[in-house]
């Protein structure tokens, strides 16, 4: 794939992604035999266009990191993407106008004291090199049309990251067993889906210790203050307008937003 179509396939994203339309996979059509590791240049590309355009990384974030979401999205390992400060929300609703169709998933994300360059790192140094821990609910709205791709697809489109909101609680890692921590994700009052920390990788931890020895086959690695979101306890729920949007995970209290 030469520099152009790189440039090309990005700008078809973005232009996606501001429009709020959505489009059919690139591997249906465009490139049928997209590679992973060109799919992460793409990615690149289109982070790096954010950045000009002023947008700063809150952090990476892992993906597909539970069996519930590798059976849900039909791919079969976890991938990385990057959350951009515009998009923390900051009150306690979203407009349903700034999005294609979005979903919700609970999260654990980690809030980094060190930074953590791989290879070869654990979960146990994931854990020492944390300062805290905050409950989440990533809300994501891949760009491809009813969420159909395959895992170059998706790690193209930036993970189908959207927007997050982030629960006030924070503990630090040693508070808490998070492999063991039962979470539900609730629509309306109503339980839609729940798991345990165990559901990531076997805990949280692994999805951050994963990522620090994906980032460095690039020459990255993870910084402090860095806020990670490790990836969805459970599956992710379609959201509309009305909806009242509950995560509650046990020890950090719950996370929630409305749907305007
Ligand atoms: C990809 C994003 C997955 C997670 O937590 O598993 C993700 C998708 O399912 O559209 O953010
Ligand atoms: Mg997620």
């Amino acid at each position: 794939m030469n520099a152009h179509e790189k440039e090309e396939l990005a700008a078809f994203l973005l232009e996606a992604e501001e429009k709020k339309q959505d489009v059919v996979r690139i591997t249906a059509e465009k490139r049928p035999n997209l590679s992973v590791e060109e799919a992460y240049a793409i990615q690149e590309t289109l982070v790096d266009t954010k950045r000009k355009q002023g947008k700063s990384v809150v952090g990476p974030k892992m993906g597909l990191t539970s069996k519930a979401k590798m059976q849900q999205m039909n791919v079969e390992e976890p991938i990385y993407g990057y959350i951009f400060d515009d998009m923390v929300v900051s009150g306690d609703s979203i407009s349903m106008s700034s999005f294609i169709h979005p979903k919700a998933e609970a999260e654990v994300a980690f809030i980094l004291g060190e930074d953590i360059e791989g290879p070869g790192i654990s979960g146990a140094q994931v854990l020492g090199a944390t300062k805290y821990v905050v409950p989440a609910l990533e809300i994501i709205d891949s760009r491809y049309e009813n969420f159909n791709f395959t895992l170059p697809d998706v790690i193209a489109d930036n993970a189908s990251s959207s927007a997050v909101v982030f629960g006030t609680t924070v503990k630090k890692p040693e508070e808490l067993e998070l492999d063991v921590i039962g979470t539900t994700l609730s629509i309306n009052g109503e339980i839609k889906d729940l798991g345990a920390g165990a559901a990531v990788l076997g805990h949280p931890a692994n999805s951050v210790a994963m990522l620090a020895n994906m980032l460095h086959r690039k020459g990255q690695k993870l910084e402090a203050g860095q806020i990670i979101l490790t990836g969805g306890i459970t599956g992710a729920v379609p959201v509309s307008v009305g909806d009242y949007v509950e995560a509650s995970l046990d020890g950090l209290h719950s996370v929630h937003f409305s749907v305007k």
